[in-house]
């Protein structure tokens, strides 16, 4: 057997399922997680020392490529001085500055650890400023695990949720409304039914847990229109999309701009980092400057600020549109390729991020998502990963490309597309 195995085998005995995080555990695709010993630039290296070419990319942080040297220089840097204080320093500052300056939406912004943190704080601060309970999500999208948020389709009455897990009383999902992404009417019906008591609309502006959605024609704005005229708040969840789509996040690119914004993953360059933000008047209802209480003992952690600005910088100077166009040419001849295996394949991609479902129509929400076939997807990811390229290990996820990323490594990956098995 391979070292790799003999760890997932120590692992499952002191950690549930072998992972710290479900979807790592590959048990949509019929393989075992791989463990990896390093990664540097596209390249990861598992502890079997076999090299990978990754899309994976830590579910998006990795913009500019793992291991950048001066990430990881700053980092280290900011390590020696000490590793945490528990009082405010100079990076946080610096990182906040470079947030609002960046996201059109934040005039001020609280750093956390996570994306699940920021999602939970803008939601508890956009209850605590309206004064209302309910939220509207979008069936398949993700916003981190508070129970708020894991709520699935309810019984027939599709605006109304169930537990999506076991654990989250009936209770408190009760306030969370669901529509399909991208479908407005459903949106605006909720408001009809609900008006006074939705206190915001959250959306992940392109979705990236369906896999890759964009927003239909109108969408965000629609959703913009609704919030301001039922005085709801319209929270774009940016933690994949944030410095992603653009150094302004998805808001920049389509000119919607929301009252809260939700960030995570490439704000802390791989290290634990999230934030949530919005104009001032909102956000000093936080704590200590307003009553919504938040907290966390490592938020705004020195050495991952350090990391969070030298990515910043870094980006701010990015040929974002050259990576674009290197991005969708790799996903387009990929999904050619797959295609001429006899395979139906729709292709969604958006600026560095892309996703291939074999499914028989466009694939707009999360039900069209549904209609791919799960086998055919696995068949694929175990064929790539066999040829030294690693996918996401479900259909459901995005593909990611990185700064990074070499010609020769789109060559390779479209040459182990030529081989794969569906
Ligand atoms: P974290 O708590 O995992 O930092 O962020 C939660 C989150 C919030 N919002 C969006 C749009 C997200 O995509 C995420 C986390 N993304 C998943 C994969 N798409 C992280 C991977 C994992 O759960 O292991």
């Amino acid at each position: 057997m391979t070292v790799s195995h003999d760890l997932f085998v120590r692992a499952k005995k002191v950690i549930p399922g072998g992972v710290n995080s479900p979807v790592r555990a590959c048990l949509g695709v019929g393989a075992e997680p791989l463990f990896i010993e390093s990664a540097f630039g596209s390249k990861m290296r598992s502890v079997d020392g076999r090299q990978y070419i990754d899309y994976v990319m830590s579910w998006g942080p990795m913009l500019l490529g793992h291991a950048h040297p001066e990430v990881i220089e700053a980092a280290c840097a900011a390590a020696a001085r000490g590793s945490s204080f528990g009082a405010p320093c100079e990076a946080e500052v610096v990182l906040a500055e470079m947030v609002c300056e960046a996201v059109p939406g934040i005039e001020m912004a609280r750093m956390v650890s996570s994306g699940t943190e920021a999602a939970m704080s803008a939601l508890r601060l956009a209850r605590a400023a309206t004064g209302r309970n309910r939220i509207v999500k979008f069936e398949g999208c993700y916003h981190g695990h508070a129970d708020a948020f894991l709520a699935s389709a309810g019984s027939g009455v599709a605006t109304l949720s169930i537990p999506g897990t076991p654990g989250v009383p009936e209770d408190t999902v009760r306030h969370t409304l669901l529509a399909p992404f991208n479908d407005l009417a459903a949106v605006g019906n909720l408001f009809e039914v609900y008006e006074k008591d939705i206190a915001a609309v959250f959306v992940e502006p392109v979705a990236g847990n369906i896999g890759l959605v964009p927003p239909a024609e109108g969408f965000l704005q629609g959703l913009r229109d609704l919030c301001t005229k039922h005085g709801a708040l319209l929270v774009f969840d940016e933690v994949i999309t944030g410095f992603r789509m653009a150094y302004g996040g998805a808001q920049s690119v389509f000119g919607v701009v929301p009252d809260l914004t939700c960030l995570g993953k490439i704000i802390g360059g791989g290290f634990p980092v999230g934030a949530y933000g919005g104009r001032r008047s909102l956000m000093e209802n936080i704590a200590p400057e307003g009553g919504v209480y938040q907290a966390g003992t490592l938020s705004g952690n020195p050495v991952a600020m350090a990391a969070g600005i030298a990515t910043l910088k870094l980006l701010a100077k990015a040929d974002y549109a050259g990576l674009a166009a290197r991005t969708e040419r790799l996903a387009r001849e990929l999904a050619r390729i797959l295609e001429a295996k006899g395979a139906p394949v729709v292709c969604n991609v958006m600026a560095s991020a892309f996703t291939l479902f074999f499914a028989p129509a466009p694939v707009t929400d999360y039900e069209t998502a549904k209609a791919a076939d799960s086998a055919r997807y696995a068949s694929y990811y175990r064929s790539m990963r066999e040829a030294g390229v690693m996918l996401a290990p479900s259909g459901f996820e995005c593909a990611f490309t990185s700064f990074a990323h070499t010609e020769e490594d789109y060559a390779a990956t479209v040459e182990a597309a030529r081989a794969a098995r569906l």
